[in-house]
């Protein structure tokens, strides 16, 4: 049987490309070493080397840093970085932007990576992933600046992310429809097993962490409430699925559709989520796929970010199910405007 593999899939695309170099394809194919050192590494946490636990730091998040967090953005910082295709890495566990420097090899592309998410679940053998995105340097000259680092979503060339799992899979878009790839763990090979994936126009799932409902303003209450009332027409009861690993949960949702949300709340008043490791690259891909990505209120690709590591509420998913939750949070927020005066 022939099988696609990852490496001559994306060297198709990039020959669809007029003006491609091959420097894409050359930034995917260590975007894939890089995947297959982290999926050996989750795979056999637990034997050998300890890779659970912290490591004792905190992150510009104010996390506290795993080591399997802090292993996955050294793995790509040193990959990437010495490939020759990018002149800057940012990254979720890195305060400021690591620039290489421009006598040293270095290329056009800007990456930015959430080099492993959901890492609460690492050491309970629940599904992490990595998340990237890709844009072209922007400004003129040797320097690389805020221009570069803080473009609009929609500038992004490519995005794609890797669920560590029951399977590895590597899912990626360059603009020409979304695509995924399974790990044949035997070989050492992604081969091709999702082609041009499409999202369901509407799902039957709402995934969303429930227990910070009390912290939940009134418009995000009423939407959840909504999708739980019984209405045979639409599907409603929707079934509650969280994971808690924002790569499984979107994953499960781009196959079988359905509403992925993270919204703002007392505590968090921008949400949990950030524009330029987690929601804009997830936004491309779910559009490209035919579904759709919003902050309650805007198209996500619209957002030009102010800070590399700026956070924003999040709904993706379906976009049936995207414009519903839009609508219903406009009319409820209106509602209550009024009843308030
Ligand atoms: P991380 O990138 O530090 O792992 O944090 C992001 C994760 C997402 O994977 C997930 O959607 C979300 O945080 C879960 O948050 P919560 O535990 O508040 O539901
Ligand atoms: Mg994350």
């Amino acid at each position: 049987m022939e099988r696609t593999t990852l490496v001559q899939h994306v060297r198709q695309q990039e020959k669809a490309t007029p003006e491609a170099t091959g420097e894409f394809s050359s930034l995917m194919n260590e975007i894939m070493v890089a995947a297959k050192i982290i999926s050996l590494q989750v795979n056999s946490a637990g034997i050998g080397e300890d890779i659970f636990g912290l490591t004792g730091k905190i992150n510009v998040q104010g996390e506290e840093v795993k080591k399997l967090d802090e292993f996955s953005d050294l793995t790509f910082t040193k990959i990437i970085g010495q490939s020759g295709t990018v002149c800057a890495i940012t990254s979720e566990e890195k305060e400021e932007p690591f620039i290489i420097p421009a006598g040293d090899d270095r290329g056009k592309y800007i990456f930015m990576m959430d080099p492993l998410d959901g890492s609460s679940n690492i050491d309970v053998n629940v599904n992490i992933g990595t998340i990237f995105s890709v844009y072209k340097k922007k400004s003129s000259g040797d320097r690389v600046t805020d221009e570069d680092l803080m473009q609009k979503g929609e500038h992004q060339i490519a995005a794609g992310y890797i669920v560590y799992g029951s399977s590895t899979i590597f899912v990626y878009t360059s603009r020409q429809g979304v695509h995924g790839f399974t790990l044949d763990p035997t070989l050492g090979e992604f081969f091709l097993s999702h082609p041009d994936l499409v999202i369901p126009e509407q799902g039957s799932t709402y995934s969303v962490n429930e227990g910070n409902w009390e912290l939940w303003d009134e418009p995000q209450k009423n939407l959840v409430a909504y999708l739980k009332e019984e209405d045979h027409a639409t599907a409603r009861p929707y079934k509650l699925r969280y994971i808690g690993s924002l790569v499984a949960d979107f994953h499960r949702t781009l196959l079988k559709g359905g509403l992925f949300m993270y919204p703002k709340d007392r505590k968090s008043p921008n949400g949990k989520l950030r524009f330029s490791f987690e929601a804009a690259p997830l936004a491309l891909i779910v559009e490209q796929a035919g579904g759709k990505a919003s902050t309650g209120t805007r198209r996500i690709l619209d957002i030009t970010p102010t800070g590399i590591h700026d956070r924003l509420p999040l709904f993706i998913g379906s976009k049936k199910d995207v414009e519903m939750a839009e609508e219903r949070l406009a009319a409820s927020a209106k509602n209550t405007i009024d009843l308030n005066g």
